[in-house]
């Protein structure tokens, strides 16, 4: 049987050497095993992927490696995801999700919906590629308490801006949180387009989101 530590060091080299059958498998025996998704999630998993970005960002691989990683990612995630203990009690709250318009990164966004509704909340996950109307119109339609708007890219973040503005437009600002996140977006970007928050990762969300509805 692996260490966790043998777990979490062969999850993020699964990743890194774009081996979608290889992250199935540790993934499953990481379970098996008793190492706590999320634990493998972010100690293993999350670094690979990250690992793979900085690869990516000196040059040293391609877009084609690239998608191979995200692949095996997600099917790591998947198995993953269908582990994390689900509280019992529905909060009743309500949250709309997606990744904006233009933008096709969407991992890190469905392991942020899925943590929430781990946590008993409500999710609407629109999904990516996610026009600002479709945001607005959502909220409108479920009455959402909380929007959250995932931007992977630098050149995408604006359609988070994009989202406050339309929501004051709409007359539906006042009624809904709005929330950012994603690898370029930090707490000043939130506060300068007028956000009520920004999480760094999907347990800081699941925390923010919780403290912006009042739940305990
Ligand atoms: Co792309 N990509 N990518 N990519 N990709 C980045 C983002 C990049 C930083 C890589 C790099 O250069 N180092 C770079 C962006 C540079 C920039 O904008 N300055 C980049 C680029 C350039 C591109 C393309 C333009 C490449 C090209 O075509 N030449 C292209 C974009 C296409 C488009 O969107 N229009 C592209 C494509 C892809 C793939 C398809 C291959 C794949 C995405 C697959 C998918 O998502 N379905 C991909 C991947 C995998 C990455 C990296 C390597 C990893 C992203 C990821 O999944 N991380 C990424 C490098 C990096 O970020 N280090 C990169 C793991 C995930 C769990 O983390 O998404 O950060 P993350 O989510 C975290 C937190 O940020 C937070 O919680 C999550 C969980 O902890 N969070 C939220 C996220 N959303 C939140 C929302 C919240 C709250 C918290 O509330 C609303």
């Amino acid at each position: 049987m692996p260490t966790e530590q043998e777990t979490l060091t062969a999850a993020a080299k699964a990743v890194i050497d774009y081996d979608i059958e290889k992250a199935e498998d540790v993934a499953r025996s990481g379970l098996d095993s008793g190492v706590n998704p999320v634990t493998m999630l972010e100690k293993g998993f999350i670094a690979g992927i990250t690992e793979v970005g900085q690869r990516f960002d000196r040059g040293e691989i391609y877009l084609p490696e690239l998608i191979l990683a995200a692949d095996a990612m997600k099917a790591a995630v998947a198995i993953c995801e269908s582990k994390i203990p689900k509280e019992d009690l529905k909060v009743k709250k309500k949250v709309v999700m997606g990744t904006v318009a233009g933008d096709i990164h969407d991992i890190g966004k469905s392991i942020v919906c899925s943590f929430l509704s781990a946590n008993g909340f409500e999710v609407y996950d629109l999904g990516r590629e996610i026009p600002t109307e479709t945001f607005v119109e959502k909220v409108r339609e479920v009455d959402a308490d909380v929007v959250g708007a995932s931007a992977l890219l630098t050149f995408t973040m604006d359609g988070q801006k994009q989202l406050v503005e339309s929501l004051k437009e709409a007359g539906l600002r006042e009624r809904v949180k709005v929330i950012v996140g994603g690898a370029p977006v930090n707490q000043d970007w939130a506060d300068n387009i007028g956000a009520d928050g920004f999480a760094e990762n999907a347990a800081a969300a699941v925390s923010l989101v919780k403290k912006l509805t009042g739940v305990n």
